[in-house]
């Protein structure tokens, strides 16, 4: 049976990819940080107690306390498991929270990585453990070329795509010098009914189910003019399994191939909740207003820019589909956004009074 260490196990993706690699059969293992409310919402259903994976005999995940800034607790770990895989997806991943966390940002997603790195060379699994290492499209910041694929030259825009920069160079770094299977996957947002409540797709799925749900009056945004190439999450992962499995280290651009606005999303999330959208306005003052009713939903706040924006980001998947055989829209851009509101809608249903 291999074995799989997911850093961010707590994570968007690293839930999704711990069912993946449960199906596959992998003893799965994930690092979990210590915090002062449970953290383990995305995963509870992988981490029942003991009792419980004796009456189903199902496999579960194995949890263990680390940090990516605490080198002691990923070597321990490391030399406990010996991988046959590690998925270091661990990051303070808010780009708009990376300006104002900036050194601890740098802490975990850069210097993070080079320690995951230095760990399993100090353990002498170099040989023997694959890596794959969670790059972003945050990588081309300040737009050099569109479509952006693997050749396209890098230009982050945040402390937070600094940082990735920096993990992006030392995986490839590790790998050219102690030719250790060390790869980066360059993924472009991908979104699911997971997603963090902040990153800008679920703030506007939740908020379009509590609107529409009388919960909310208002939705305060940002940026409407941004643009995202936008995926869904469980097929992403399927593609850090991919990578891991081919025959030679290679780093990968992962993206649809299909940029939409923030502006769409809106429309059509709102739609999904029952409710369609007029635009007035522009910059600052633009307003998403109720056709039926007149009423203003939407309006931009200022304090949701950002100090330096990425403006629009679209990938060309073409050497992942051909070298890992992956299928870039296995979930369209609409059915991810019908799939976010729907359980929103039933979430927000459920928690109401
Ligand atoms: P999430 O923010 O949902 O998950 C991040 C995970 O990292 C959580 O498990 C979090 O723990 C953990 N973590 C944060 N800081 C530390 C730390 N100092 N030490 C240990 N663990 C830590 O991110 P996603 O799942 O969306 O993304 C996974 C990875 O992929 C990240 O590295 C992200 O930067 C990258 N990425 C994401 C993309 C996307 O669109 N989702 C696109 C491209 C790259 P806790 O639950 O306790 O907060
Ligand atoms: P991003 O995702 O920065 O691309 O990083 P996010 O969803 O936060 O923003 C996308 C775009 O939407 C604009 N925007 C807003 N964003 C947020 N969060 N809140 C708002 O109110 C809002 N209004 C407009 C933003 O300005 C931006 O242009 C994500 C993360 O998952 C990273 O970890 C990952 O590396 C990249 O995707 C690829």
């Amino acid at each position: 049976m291999k074995k799989a260490l997911i850093t961010g196990i707590t994570g968007q993706d690293g839930s999704y990819l711990a069912e993946l690699l449960l199906e596959k059969g992998y003893e799965v293992h994930g690092t979990l940080r210590r915090s002062s409310s449970f953290n383990t919402g995305r995963i509870e259903h992988l981490y029942l107690d003991e009792w419980i994976r004796d009456m189903k005999q199902r496999r579960l995940i194995n949890l263990h306390y680390a940090d990516m800034t605490d080198s002691s607790s990923l070597i321990r770990i490391i030399q406990h498991i010996q991988p046959d895989e590690i998925y270091n997806l661990a990051a303070q991943s808010h780009v708009k929270v990376s300006f104002d966390v900036p050194e601890y940002t740098a802490e975990t997603d850069a210097v993070g990585t080079l320690r995951l790195l230095e760990a399993v060379r100090i353990l002498g699994l170099e040989k023997t453990t694959r890596i794959y290492q969670a790059s972003t499209s945050e990588l081309y910041g300040l737009v050099q070329e569109i479509p952006q694929k693997e050749t396209t030259p890098f230009y982050p825009r945040s402390p937070y795509g600094v940082a990735k920069l920096y993990g992006y160079w030392i995986t490839k770094n590790y790998r050219e010098s102690y030719g250790m299977f060390a790869v980066n996957g360059i993924l472009f947002n991908h979104e699911s009914e997971r997603r963090g409540e902040t990153f800008v797709t679920r703030k506007i799925s939740l908020a379009a189910a509590r609107i529409a749900q009388n919960l909310q009056d208002k939705l305060y945004m940002g940026n409407l003019d941004a643009k995202r190439d936008w995926g869904y999450a469980p097929d992403y992962v399927e593609c850090m399994w991919l990578m891991l499995q081919h025959e030679v280290p290679e780093d990968f651009v992962i993206a649809t191939g299909e940029m939409h606005s923030v502006r769409e999303f809106c429309t059509l999330a709102f739609a999904e909740a029952g409710i369609a959208l007029r635009w007035e306005g522009e910059g600052a003052a633009e307003k998403g207003i109720d056709m039926a009713t007149g009423r203003i939903l939407v309006e931009v706040d200022p304090r949701y820019y950002r100090p330096a924006e990425v403006e629009k980001l679209l990938g060309d998947p073409t050497k992942a589909k051909t070298l890992l055989g992956w299928n870039p829209r296995k979930t369209s851009f609409e059915e991810l956004v019908r799939r976010m509101v729907k359980n929103d809608m039933e979430t927000v249903r459920k928690l109401s009074p």
